[in-house]
Order: structure tokens, then C-alpha cells, then sequence
């Protein structure tokens, strides 16, 4: 009897068990809805956007659970003039203060400093918002700005860099935004920027921000845009999109204020000038909550065209509520391959056969739009 009561409970508790939680099933890749990390003043902004990460700076020290130091007087790799030391930021009164010392320090004139959330906070389609007010004097040069966690398409300047902000001295009150690729930099003086006079930059705080999605970069101070970056793959036809546009990948957050160099120097450096500071209020990066807002099915990719790089077509840009995070290529009506922007390079096909290719958008849920119709390609 007690055997047959403790099996009776036993099954009562297997099938218990089996009752299932709650599953979301809303979205077709399983995404979850985001929680905003506790540590952020403002969690959403209109448009859907989470906060993911932040730093207020309302400690006593540099959190390095979020920060890196990078401490060198390699020169930035544009020659500047001071040694990055741990020293020279400080948190003081919720505020990143990076103070830039004219002092002899390991062979360097200057000392300064640069942080990095390497490894500690890497992003990708996200919207970055830093509340920072700039250094003075001739020969400075704060940024924020992002480089990539892996090259993933080679080195400088190949997987690309992002300057969401950058401020120069001797050009008072303008900043600057700007993208490097393999395509466009400064070393080919192909660099794509754009810059805005915020006539009190040194004196006040203003948001710079940056909005990040596929195929697009838009940056902006105190909501007013400083400049659009689009990949148009007609444009740039001859070459992979990762050539022109390499971001489609993980990339982290730089802030550091450089003394001299190949373009803060370039007007030498006012020695009056320092110690000088350049504050950061904060630092906040959103991602938009897919799995809650997405509602709509991307429409069907139109306009497949023949590239001037070989064996390589490219397509419109499919619109969708939120956004497509990939297309996937279809060769003779199989799945062939994944391209994160609207260009794709086929590969190891038969020379002189013809494929019918056609293409298929997908979005950050995993909704996914018709085939597109057949684009004919003989392989060369
Ligand atoms: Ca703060
Ligand atoms: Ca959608």
C-alpha cells in the first residue's frame, strides 16, 4: 500500500514536472525581449531601444569590469606625443575626467590616457550615446570612437573603424565623424566624413551618438545629425561589400584624449595648455528590442544586378518594420549562403555554366520574405 502511494506520488510528481513553462513562441528564432541593465539612468529611448550597457561613472574609480586601460607610448599609430597611463583618468563627481599633463613620463613629453571596453562591452547594430565635454587648446585631440574585436577582414584599415566623434584643438568647436574601410581611408585621403560647429564643445556637455544598422551609420550631437554613412554597393561595385562597408561585425568602444599627432599636431602643440580635460558624463549603448516590437515579414529583395567584381550581384535593400540582418542566396532553388549586406560574391561553381540565383531577406526575428525572382548568372 505505502509502495503503491509513494509510486502514485512519484507519477504525480513526473507528470508535475512535465507541465511546460511558458514559451515564448512569438518570434520565428526563438529571440528573447531584452531587460534593460540595472545600471543605466535612462533604459529606453522612443523607437524600441534598450539600454544594454552603460556607465554613469558615478563610482570613485574606473570600473574595470567595463574599462580597459591601454597603457603604451606607442603614439596612437599616428605619432602622437603622450604615454597612456592609468593615472591620468580619474572618476570624480559621476564624470570620466581624462586630464592630459605636459610631464616627462618613460621617454614622452605628455601624459594622458585611453580606455577600452575590448572584450568587456562589444557591440554590433546598436545605438551608442556619450555625454562628453571637450578639451582645450591647440594640439589636443579627444575621440570617441570604435575599432573592431576581431579582424575579421584583416588589419587596419580593413575590418574598418568608426569614429562616432572627434575633436581637434586648433579647429575649435567643430567635430568630426567619420568611417575608415579598406575602400575609404585616411591613407588614401578616402576617408567619408562629416563635421558640425557645436560652438560651446569645450565649455558644455552635448550627447554624441551614433546609430548603427545594417548598411547604415548615422551619427549625431544633442539629436542634430553630423552625418549619414550608407552602403550603396552600386557605388562601390568593383569591390566586396567588406571592402566599402566591414560593419557587420563586433566592435568596442574607445575613449582617450590624444596629444599631437598626425592630425591634432598638425598646428603643433600650445605647451600653455595643458593640464586640459576632456569629461564624459556618461556612456550608453541601446539595442532596439526586436523580439518585442518586429511585427512584419520583409518584403520580397527586387532589382538583382550584375556587379563589376566578378561572378558578384548585388540587389536593393530590403524594408522592413525593423530591419533585415541577412539575405540568403539560393543557386538553382538550394540554399547556397548567408550575406549580411545586399551584395554577394559566388564561388566555386562551374566555369562557363549558367546558375539561377535568387535571394531571400531575412530580419532580426527570423521572419522571412518571399524568393526574389531569378537572376540568371553565368559563372566566369
Ligand atoms: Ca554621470
Ligand atoms: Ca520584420
Amino acid at each position: 500500500m505505502k509502495r503503491i502511494i509513494m509510486l502514485a506520488l512519484l507519477m504525480f510528481i513526473l507528470v508535475g514536472c512535465e507541465t511546460n513553462p511558458p514559451v515564448d513562441t512569438v518570434v520565428p528564432n526563438g529571440l528573447l525581449p531584452l531587460s534593460a541593465v540595472e545600471d543605466c539612468d535612462v533604459t529606453t529611448l522612443d523607437g524600441g531601444w534598450t539600454c544594454i550597457w552603460a556607465d554613469e561613472f558615478n563610482g570613485s574609480v574606473v570600473d574595470e569590469t567595463k574599462w580597459n586601460f591601454e597603457v603604451n607610448g606607442s603614439g596612437g599609430g599616428n605619432g602622437e606625443l603622450q604615454y597612456y597611463t592609468r593615472e591620468n583618468a580619474q572618476v570624480v563627481d559621476g564624470k570620466l575626467v581624462i586630464t592630459a599633463i605636459k610631464e616627462s613620463y618613460l621617454g614622452m613629453d605628455y601624459t594622458s590616457s585611453r580606455l577600452t571596453t575590448k572584450y568587456k562591452g562589444t557591440f554590433k547594430y546598436v545605438r551608442i550615446v556619450v555625454r562628453a565635454k571637450m578639451a582645450t587648446g591647440v594640439g589636443t585631440w579627444p575621440a570617441i570612437w570604435m575599432m573592431p574585436l576581431m579582424n575579421a577582414y584583416g588589419g587596419w584599415p580593413d575590418s574598418g573603424e568608426i569614429d562616432i566623434m572627434e575633436y581637434v584643438g586648433y579647429d575649435a568647436n567643430r567635430i568630426y565623424s567619420t568611417i575608415h574601410t579598406e575602400r575609404f581611408n585616411h591613407n588614401l585621403g578616402t576617408q567619408i566624413g562629416f563635421n558640425r560647429l557645436v560652438p560651446n564643445a569645450e565649455t558644455e556637455f552635448h550627447d554624441y551618438e551614433m546609430i548603427w544598422s545594417p548598411g547604415y551609420i548615422k551619427t549625431l550631437v544633442d539629436g542634430n545629425t553630423i552625418g549619414e554613412f550608407n552602403y550603396v554597393p552600386a557605388f562601390t561595385s568593383d569591390v566586396p561589400y567588406s571592402e566599402a562597408f566591414p560593419f557587420d561585425q563586433e566592435f568596442f568602444l574607445i575613449l582617450n584624449l590624444a596629444v599631437g599627432g598626425s592630425w591634432g599636431g598638425s598646428q603643433g602643440v600650445d605647451v600653455n595648455a595643458f593640464p586640459t580635460t576632456f569629461e564624459i558624463d556618461y556612456a550608453r549603448v541601446y539595442k532596439q528590442d526586436y523580439a518585442t516590437l518586429d511585427e512584419e515579414v520583409p518584403s520580397d529583395p527586387t532589382g538583382i544586378s550584375l556587379a563589376q567584381l566578378k561572378n558578384t550581384l548585388y540587389w536593393q535593400k530590403t524594408a522592413d518594420d525593423y530591419g533585415v540582418e541577412q539575405y540568403a542566396v539560393y543557386i538553382d532553388g538550394d540554399f547556397s549562403r548567408y550575406a549580411s549586406l545586399n551584395q554577394i560574391t559566388l564561388t566555386g561553381l562551374n566555369v562557363g555554366q549558367t546558375y539561377q540565383i535568387q535571394i531571400q531577406a531575412i530580419d532580426f526575428v527570423g521572419r522571412v520574405s518571399g524568393l526574389s525572382d531569378s537572376f540568371s548568372l553565368t559563372y566566369t
